[in-house]
């Protein structure tokens, strides 16, 4: 049987309980800095969620959410362009699976959220930061480029401009200015981030899973269609979700609360 735990040692350490499965960033030692096995282990969890995941609820060990790419590694390894393109696909794959993958994702945000970290956020389909939350692309300085997504799904959020800005001046963006930009969709005192996004994934694992599902798979791709396109894919979601058969158990049960049923 899968096992619904991850090894004890590795970059990652999740747990499926009660249908959501956290997934714990555990390097704090690098800033949970972004190394390839890392992004793999990310990549195998969304490929093949552990039985019984309705959500993902992604978190952080340590005083940090995440230190972007492993710049370590990166100056190790001396990659040069193609290896680069090569890593970038791999985070792409990676994020994309997460993000698209039908299991929606919560992440609980604090301390840094930098480059490659704001990259992982974005990913996310709820947001929660604690105050200390903060959130910069500090490629520029690096020399380097975002290579996770974040020219897509960051630009997608605050706007292309708001981004730009962003990377060219390496803007430190608090917790409250986040929300404010909707990079996060709320902020809660510190050390209760993880608290809070536990109470949204159980809410969230409650609803139907062939609408989460369909929010988290049809609406980035309907995003890219043009309005016609658009509204006639919403039509084919709503008939495959209504044939899920749950739709008529659960609005009978609405409509006969009151009926002491
Ligand atoms: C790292 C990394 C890292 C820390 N790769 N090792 N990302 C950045 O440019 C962010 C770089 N990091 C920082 O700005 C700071 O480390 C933090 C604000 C996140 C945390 O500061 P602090 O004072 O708590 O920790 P620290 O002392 O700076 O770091 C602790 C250790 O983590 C230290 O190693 P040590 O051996 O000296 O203990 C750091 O070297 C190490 N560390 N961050 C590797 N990122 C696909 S493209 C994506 C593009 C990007 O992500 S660009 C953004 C890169």
């Amino acid at each position: 049987m899968a096992s619904t735990e991850s090894p004890s040692t590795g970059p990652l350490r999740w747990q499926c309980e009660d249908l959501i499965t956290t997934v714990v960033l555990d390097r704090p030692q690098r800033r949970n800095a972004l190394d390839s096995a890392t992004v793999q282990a990310l990549m195998q969890l969304a490929l093949a969620p552990p039985p019984g995941t309705a959500v993902f609820l992604l978190a952080a060990e340590g005083p940090h959410f995440c230190a972007g790419l492993d710049l370590a590694e990166h100056v190790a390894l001396k990659r040069g362009p193609e290896e680069f393109f090569q890593l970038c696909r791999l985070w792409h794959t990676a994020f994309d699976a997460l993000q698209q993958g039908g299991v929606p994702v919560v992440a609980s945000l604090h301390g840094a959220v930098l480059g490659g970290g704001l990259e992982l956020a974005a990913v996310a389909h709820v947001r929660i930061a604690d105050e200390t939350a903060f959130f910069a692309l500090p490629e520029g300085e690096r020399g380097i480029f975002t290579g996770g997504g974040a020219i897509v799904r960051v630009a997608r959020i605050v706007g292309t401009d708001r981004m730009t800005e962003m990377m060219l001046t390496g803007r430190v963006v608090d917790a409250q200015q986040a929300l404010r930009m909707g990079l996060v969709h709320e902020v809660v005192e510190e050390g209760v981030a993880l608290a809070r996004a536990r109470v949204l994934a159980q809410k969230i694992a409650r609803n139907a899973r062939a609408t989460n599902r369909a929010i988290v798979t049809a609406l980035p791709r309907i995003a890219g269609m043009s309005h016609s396109d658009g509204l006639y894919m919403e039509a084919l979601v709503a008939a495959h979700v209504q044939a899920t058969g749950e739709v008529h158990e659960r609005l009978t049960q609405f409509l006969q609360r009151k009926a002491g049923h």
